[in-house]
């Protein structure tokens, strides 16, 4: 399995790298890597900090590989958080060297916890032109210990050692990532252009995206033109699993209930859905690309079509390499069992000591204040705008 995440601006996606792992955990997947597609700098270091949890600390994670790329609210994100509470070092603190925690405690130090502090970080986080200590230690806090591998790169190196096309890809985000492989060339890694490379080693791709009959969704608004590029030109299987079906699926009450202190998914959760249910858009995908027709049925053979603005449309074709999944159960019924793939303990036990350096309540502070800062910043914004016109 490959998994390609925009983890950020929705939390499901932190729910859905539990679930995989969960899956692999119970050996009916093997996770060869991970890719992200937003420009959050927060991303990978919170992919890392769940991976860890999971004592997979080695997966290579592969970030996206140019700026600007829906991060515009990432510093208000629960990544921002998890990233900074986990911290980056522990798996490559080394006997002797600093300790790991050392750089986010820095981070968090300087600015202090009161709404003016919070708004400094926030402020210091979104000029990365600029040069203050805060805003240096942040990013340092996010990025290292060694900076990420770029995405595209990766998978077409993870591909490319594929004896067959026995790999899964599953995209729970927006598709730049995807869209780069299928239009990459050849490189020192392999001969094959990405088409090539993507037939022959890849089974089969299930993709979060799209309404079923019809109907505009994020992962295919945010860049409707990788989008169009990957539904036309994937050149095998190809398994959507729509927002409808997700959206009725729902879990994290109860996961935020029963998760220890220290699992960065539940921190994520009570950050981001404060302790409620939340969508499960993505967990779907991931199961479905794990289990296949067990907890659900695929449509017959069609195509799912793109337009200019992201809008996606349905058309059964017995020609068309893309099908559409229908749960088999319940929603009630498969939502329990997302909840339960999601709460399972790691086979290889909590890592120790994984405790953030935080508590939940201080996390959610946090959190609040950054919102509240940045709800306060817009609001006089708008105010001096209007002063201006009068
Ligand atoms: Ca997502």
């Amino acid at each position: 399995m490959i998994l390609d995440t925009d983890m950020n601006e929705d939390v499901d996606d932190a729910g859905a790298l539990a679930v995989l792992h969960a899956l692999a955990d119970r050996g009916l997947a093997e996770i060869l890597g991970i890719t992200y597609c937003t420009s959050a700098r927060w991303g990978v270091p919170a992919i890392k900090a769940i991976d860890r949890w999971y004592g997979r600390p080695d997966i290579p994670v592969g970030a996206f590989g140019r700026p600007g790329f829906l991060d515009e609210h990432a510093d208000l994100s629960y990544i921002r958080f998890l990233a900074e509470a986990y911290g980056p070092g522990e798996d490559s603190a080394v006997p002797g060297g600093p300790e790991p925690a050392a750089a986010p405690a820095r981070a968090e130090a300087a600015p202090g916890n009161s709404p003016e502090a919070a708004a400094a970080i926030v402020q210091a986080a979104t000029a990365p032109g600029n040069n203050s200590e805060a805003a240096s230690a942040i990013a340092q806090a996010a990025t290292a210990p060694e900076a990420a591998p770029e995405a595209v790169g990766l998978l077409r190196r993870l591909l490319a050692g594929r004896g067959r096309a026995d790999a899964v890809l599953v995209g729970i985000g927006p598709m730049p990532n995807l869209a780069a492989l299928l239009d990459s060339g050849p490189d020192a890694v392999c001969p094959l252009p990405g088409a090539d490379l993507v037939r022959r080693s890849v089974r089969s791709l299930v993709l979060m995206c799209g309404r079923i009959p019809e109907g505009i969704e994020y992962n295919l608004r945010q860049d409707p033109g990788a989008a169009r590029l990957v539904l036309t030109g994937w050149p095998t299987p190809v398994v959507v699993c729509d927002g409808e079906l997700g959206g009725s699926l729902q879990a994290g009450a109860r996961f935020c209930r029963e998760a220890p202190r220290g699992n960065p998914v539940r921190t994520a959760y009570l950050l981001h859905a404060v302790g409620l249910d939340w969508a499960c858009y993505d967990q779907a995908a991931v199961l479905a690309a794990v289990t296949g027709t067990r907890y659900f049925r695929f449509s017959a053979p069609g195509r799912l079509e793109v337009d200019k603005e992201g809008s996606g449309r349905w058309t059964a074709d017995p020609s068309g390499n893309h099908r559409y999944l229908e749960a088999r159960f319940d929603p009630a019924e498969l939502s329990r069992l997302i909840e339960n793939l999601m709460l399972a303990p790691p086979r290889s036990g909590p890592p120790a000591p994984f405790l953030p350096e935080s508590s939940d309540e201080e996390l959610l502070e946090r959190r609040k204040a950054a919102l509240a800062a940045h709800f306060r910043s817009v609001l006089d914004e708008g105010l001096e705008e209007l002063e201006g016109a009068e």
